[in-house]
């Protein structure tokens, strides 16, 4: 079995080093340059994503991109960390749910409110990030973790862009937003994933 994550320091790729962690699988990390702010890289020719991006992993020969993507992909393929509800789990639809709503409302929703950007009612797929945090405040206020007692992929997901963002205005932050980013990121798979990559 090969596995290798195609990775960038300090980038979203940085949360696939956390779940990587987690899985207690063997993997290599190829290193790439991106497309950073102020900074002359082009393309890496080293990265097989598409649009030069990162993060992406190499199974076996098969490559997967876009993180919800890949969290699925590997807490799939490794179950045995479980780190994702499987088939047949009643949690594996609100699963599925939390990593789709990951990419497809909780990103753009960061990303507008980061870019300055208004969301038009109604038009865009995605809510204003007051909205989206309303929902996922209440969530938390319920449980400990987006699935309910247990820690899963998608808190990497979530958790690692709420440690990101804690000192930016843009992220309402209530109490147990606050106490889930703490118990979220004081993981030791996060503290092995750190050594990694500043090592
Ligand atoms: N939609 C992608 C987003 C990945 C992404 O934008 N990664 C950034 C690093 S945080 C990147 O590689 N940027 C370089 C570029 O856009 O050229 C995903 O979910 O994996």
């Amino acid at each position: 079995m090969t596995l290798t994550l195609i990775h960038s320091p300090r980038t979203r790729s940085s949360s696939f080093l956390w779940l990587l962690e987690e899985l207690e699988v063997p993997y290599d990390i190829r290193l790439v340059t991106i497309r950073r702010q102020g900074s002359e890289d082009g393309l890496d020719p080293a990265n097989p994503h598409p649009h030069g991006k990162v993060p992406v992993i190499l199974h076996d020969g098969v490559m997967v991109h876009e993180q919800t993507a890949i969290s699925l992909y590997l807490t799939d393929a490794f179950p045995a960390a479980g780190m994702g509800p499987q088939i047949g789990d009643p949690k594996r639809g609100p699963y599925l749910t939390w990593l789709a709503y990951y990419s497809g409302v909780a990103e753009p929703s960061f990303m507008s409110a980061f870019l300055k950007t208004d969301v038009p009612r109604g038009t865009a797929g995605w809510v204003k990030v007051e909205e989206m945090m309303a929902h996922i405040n209440k969530t938390l206020e319920a449980n400990d973790y987006i699935l309910g007692e247990r820690f899963s992929a998608v808190d990497i997901l979530y958790a690692g862009t709420f440690a990101l963002f804690m000192q930016n205005p843009i992220l309402p932050k209530s109490a147990a937003l606050k106490e889930y980013v703490q118990r979220c990121t004081s993981r030791p798979a996060l503290a092995r994933a750190t050594a990694k990559e500043n090592g």
